[in-house]
């Protein structure tokens, strides 16, 4: 392998294009309601917020991190995932599957997520693709070791982030959101969307 690692996109979309996609994520989460993830084992909530749309969604709850087609609490298959997010994944990551999880996090202005790395995939070899909206946040990207030495970025409303090759298994995670720095939500916060391929082939 080696080359592709990560990519940085920052303002990929612009502010229509923005408000295309939240209004599409609205018509998503109002079928597929935003649920609290809960921690495996212990079952402290998450304080990010969570849906999905397409064929398979990220959960956590007791029994673990997982990939299912149903919403936990309503029990009814996933949204598909909007024709201008697969549109998207080719255009940037340019990668022979499409990808068949979007996760859709939602943080309120004290949201955070702790550092982790992404590995409830089969296929390590694809791409993730992240895309921000609303309120800025600081994205902090370290190596395959928790200890590693770490970067911070400020993801702003439109970048892309796409971690890929070596950088697929690195840790990553939300330090903080800065509320108020975009007024494209009705109210302070930030949505982020992960596109993931989740089965080989
Ligand atoms: C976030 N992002 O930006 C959290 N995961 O809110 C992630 O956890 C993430 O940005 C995998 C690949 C890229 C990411
Ligand atoms: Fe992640």
């Amino acid at each position: 392998m080696g080359g592709a690692h990560l990519q940085y996109l920052p303002g990929y979309l612009d502010e229509i294009a923005q408000k295309a996609l939240l209004e599409e994520i609205r018509c998503l989460v109002d079928r597929a309601p935003l649920f609290t993830p809960t921690m495996p084992r212990w079952g402290r909530p998450f304080s990010v917020r969570m849906s999905n749309c397409g064929p398979l969604g990220w959960v956590s709850d007791k029994s673990g991190y997982r990939y299912q087609p149903t919403h936990p609490v309503t029990g009814e298959p996933w949204p598909a995932m909007p024709q201008s997010l697969l549109d998207l994944w080719d255009a940037t990551t340019g990668y022979k599957y499409p990808p068949q999880a979007c996760l859709i996090n939602y943080y309120s202005p004290d949201a955070k997520m702790g550092l982790h790395v992404d590995r409830d995939e089969e296929d390590f070899d694809a791409p993730i693709l992240s895309l921000s909206l609303g309120d800025d946040a600081r994205f902090r990207l370290g190596g395959r070791e928790r200890s590693d030495p770490t970067q911070s970025f400020i993801l702003r409303s439109g970048d892309i982030f796409i971690l890929d090759g070596e950088d697929r298994l690195a840790y990553h995670g939300i330090d903080r959101i800065y509320p108020g720095t975009s007024l494209l939500l009705e109210e302070p916060g930030r949505i982020n969307l992960t596109m993931r391929r989740v089965s080989k082939g």
